[in-house]
């Protein structure tokens, strides 16, 4: 009845809904092995020993640690004897590969190993979930800070692991961006896709086409105020999202989604006469002139100062929705940029339409369609290329949750916590299996999002769902589990200030 699930009782086998095992962790592990009896408590005389290499990983830990404990966790050499985490670099076992970690965590220390400091920073993800949700408080907290006990063997499924933030349609300005790189770090999230330019916006600085941005990056959506970001704010943007292990592939749509670039510049347009700005939502009316040179000079212009100031392999060349150009038109088009990104030494990514122009096997597409046999994306999966899967129905953070959700879309259908869980990146199109799976990513469009708590309220708690997909092994995960361990997230969520959406498949503490 009621009164026996409002009443706690301390008899109780099963542990609080906020206290955590290493069994917990979102991500779900691939080897986790819970042991309560081996927990290592944090006092004012721990340090951090870092093993050669491992210094950058070591000083983050610290500045994790230090808001709410207050403690001073020197970073030593690893020699100190003193009760320790200590991170290591080149003793883990080989299946951790480049991104995976060895933990454990016992009475007397807790010892952290990969074999790259990439490994180190994800193992580190891992085990701030391993201490009290207050770790996550900005300021010192007076109570005891335990690390929950066990050993962890971790490594990803898929190496590609993103999330896609349009600051195209609403603005998002640089400290806005760091919060949300930090937001997806903590679920080992490796790629932060920036949609930089759209109908409604153009949102970097080109120095060889400035107006881009001085005008074309005034307007947002619904009339909005717009924004954009200089170079050095952009390589700034980049080295933080580096900090973290984060690597930012910048996008410019093209052909279509070009509205703000043929506003501003008359001879982006066939006739030669500029366009009006447009604040509306509507897609697939613009395309760039694909007859004219006029259009691959600005074309190679932007992907070469896009390309010297992004260390990333990948460029996104857009490609989606372009329902104004024709489809020889199209093939022509990306035949002829994308050798440009070669030129610039980069390879592609691009919505998944691209496959219609045969991209070199390099490219990898980004599938955003709703699942089922495509033929096209299966041809291209047989000439070599390896898709990003983001379903429009499973991993579009801006769908709404339901019919109530005050914000987003639902041209894709409602996105429930479950919807967005439940799902197979390598079971979604004929053809394209594990092998043909480069990873996942988030998507997060913005016309229907204005603030940093909107970007919020739509990610979470969808976006470590689409995380755990892209990380933890097909067959350990299920619903059953992670809703659990999705509810254990959410007190950490309320000390780092994320107001998320208290969905109703999910029994929160
Ligand atoms: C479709 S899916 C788009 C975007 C919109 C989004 C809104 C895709 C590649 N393009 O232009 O922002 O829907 O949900």
């Amino acid at each position: 009845g009621l009164a026996a699930v409002a009443v706690p009782s301390s008899a109780s086998a099963a542990p609080p809904a906020t206290e955590r095992q290493v069994t917990d962790i979102v991500p779900v592990p691939v080897e986790a092995k819970a042991d309560p009896s081996a927990s290592f408590r944090l006092t004012p005389g721990t340090v951090i020993r870092a093993g050669r290499g491992t210094g950058d990983v070591a000083a983050y830990l610290r500045e994790l640690l230090k808001p709410a404990t207050g403690y001073p966790l020197p970073v030593l050499p690893a020699s100190a004897g003193l009760p320790a985490i200590s991170l290591e670099l080149g003793k883990a076992d080989p299946r951790v590969g480049d991104e995976g970690y060895q933990l454990t965590v016992a009475k007397s220390g807790v010892r952290l190993r990969a074999n790259t400091a990439a490994g180190l920073f994800e193992g580190v993800q891992s085990l701030r979930q391993l201490l009290p949700s207050e770790i996550e408080s900005k300021t010192v907290r007076q109570r005891s800070w335990t690390i929950a006990g066990g050993t962890v063997l971790d490594y990803p499924r898929f190496g590609y692991r993103s999330a896609m933030l349009d600051v195209a349609r609403h603005f998002f300005a640089p400290d806005q961006v760091k919060q949300y790189i930090d937001r997806i770090a903590q679920y080992k999230i490796n790629t932060l896709h920036l949609h930089l330019s759209d109908d409604q916006g153009w949102r970097i600085e080109i120095k060889s086409w400035p107006r881009l941005a001085t005008e074309g990056g005034k307007t947002a959506a619904y009339g909005d105020p717009g924004g954009y970001y200089t170079q050095a704010q952009y390589r700034d943007l980049v080295a933080y999202a580096a900090s973290r292990h984060i690597t930012v592939v910048p996008e410019i749509d093209m052909p279509g989604h070009t509205n703000a670039a043929q506003a501003t510049y008359a001879e982006l347009n066939c006739d030669g006469v500029a366009v009006p700005p447009r604040t509306d939502i509507e897609v697939g009316y613009s395309s760039l002139c694909i007859g004219s040179p006029t259009t691959y000079r600005f074309v190679e212009d932007v992907i070469r100062e896009l390309a010297a100031i992004t260390p990333g392999k990948y460029l996104h060349l857009g490609g989606d929705e372009a329902h104004s150009t024709s489809d020889a038109d199209y093939r022509t088009f990306y035949e002829q940029v994308a050798p440009l990104a070669a030129k610039y030494g980069k390879l592609i990514t691009g919505w998944h339409e691209i496959v219609k122009s045969e991209p070199p096997a390099s490219a990898i597409p980004q599938y955003w369609d709703q699942g089922g046999p495509d033929a096209d994306v299966t041809a291209a999966a047989e000439r070599g290329n390896k898709f990003l899967m983001s379903p429009s129905n499973h991993a579009y953070l801006d769908m709404k949750y339901d019919a109530s959700t005050p914000l987003g879309q639902d041209w894709a259908g409602l996105v429930e916590v479950r919807d967005a869980y439940d799902w197979d990146p390598a079971d979604l199109v004929p053809g394209v299996g594990e092998q043909s799976v480069a990873g996942v990513e988030a998507p997060l469009w913005t016309e229907t999002l204005r603030t940093a708590d909107d970007l919020e309220y739509m990610a979470f708690p969808r976006l470590p769902g689409i995380a755990e997909i892209g990380w933890s092994p097909q067959a350990s995960r299920s619903w059953d589990s992670y809703r659990a361990r999705l509810a254990k997230q959410a007190t950490r969520w309320e000390q780092q200030g994320i107001g998320f959406y208290r969905s109703p498949q999910v029994d929160w503490p």
